[in-house]
């Protein structure tokens, strides 16, 4: 069987019944999982981007849960960061790594619904509360010192919408505990993921959810933590150099009403 490694999948992409479109917001670390874990299924995919002030029209494409991401596929809907990979990978290149593999089905999945409900809001508001006070830690990357200055009051908006501004002292040391608990697991596994020996969906969730405190680790004190350098050498493992994204562009009205008429097909969401 020929072995494809992650970091080579975006090269070979797997064709789909109808190609996959990602709603988004681009730098939505919800938003990052997906399309990293995507990625490793070899799947192409498409984007529709939409910006923090764009939220208000979320809930026609996903009105269970009013969120991104959002994969319209086939002529329906399926939301969620965890549904979308499980349908990925249940349509995954031949030769690429499962992101749920059957011998660790079970820790997979709780740890990845740990991220999700516990990992990825707690990080989020930890991010976006340095961020609204000092744009200049994000200047880098993908995001630079003047565009983030232009979205600056976005991000007080976020910061107030995820309650960032309030629990500043509990979130401190639950972030403390999620990197003792993350590296704590990295070590026991001794593979350099969590679980086996290729990246699986609790590692691109992982990953994804940490990568944007990796720059804010001085202002947050966590630098010199135990396990610190490990945690930051495994985000840029778990991170692939490229996506299987194939094209995208902004939202536009037409696309709101195309997958608002995707939502009245959806007849059941997969579990
Ligand atoms: N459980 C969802 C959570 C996704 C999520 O929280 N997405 C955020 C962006 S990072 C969002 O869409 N927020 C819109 C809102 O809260 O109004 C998933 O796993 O996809």
């Amino acid at each position: 069987m020929q072995v494809i490694r992650p970091r080579h999948l975006a090269t070979v992409v797997a064709e789909t019944e109808s190609r996959p479109e990602m709603l988004r917001i681009p730098f939505s670390t919800y938003c990052r999982k997906t399309e990293w874990g995507v990625t490793q299924t070899g799947i192409a995919y498409t984007t529709l981007d939409i910006s923090i002030a764009g939220m208000r029209n979320i809930k026609r494409a996903n009105p269970w849960e009013r969120t991104v991401p959002v994969l319209h596929v086939g002529g329906r809907i399926i939301p969620g960061s965890h549904r979308i990979l499980a349908w990925a990978d249940a349509h995954r290149l031949p030769g690429a790594p499962p992101l749920f593999p059957a011998e660790n089905d079970k820790e997979v999945r709780e740890w990845e619904t740990w991220t999700d409900e516990h990992l990825g809001p707690l990080l989020r508001r930890e991010v976006y509360r340095v961020l609204h006070k000092e744009v200049r830690h994000y200047g880098k990357g993908p995001w630079s010192t003047f565009k983030l200055w232009l979205i600056k009051p976005g991000f007080r908006i976020a910061a107030r919408h995820y309650r960032a501004t309030t629990y500043d002292a509990d979130d401190r040391a639950a972030t403390h505990a999620a990197l003792e608990r993350t590296v704590g697991r990295l070590r026991e596994s001794g593979t350099g993921y969590l679980f086996t020996k290729h990246p699986t969906a609790a590692d691109h969730a992982t990953a994804a959810f940490w990568e944007p405190v990796v720059r804010i680790a001085g202002p947050l004190g966590m630098d010199g933590d135990d396990g610190w350098g490990e945690l930051v050498q495994y985000v840029r493992t778990v991170k692939p150099q490229r996506t299987t994204r194939v094209g995208g562009r902004k939202a536009r009205g037409k696309d709101w009403d195309r997958l608002e008429a995707a939502v009245t097909a959806t007849s059941s969401l997969s579990p």
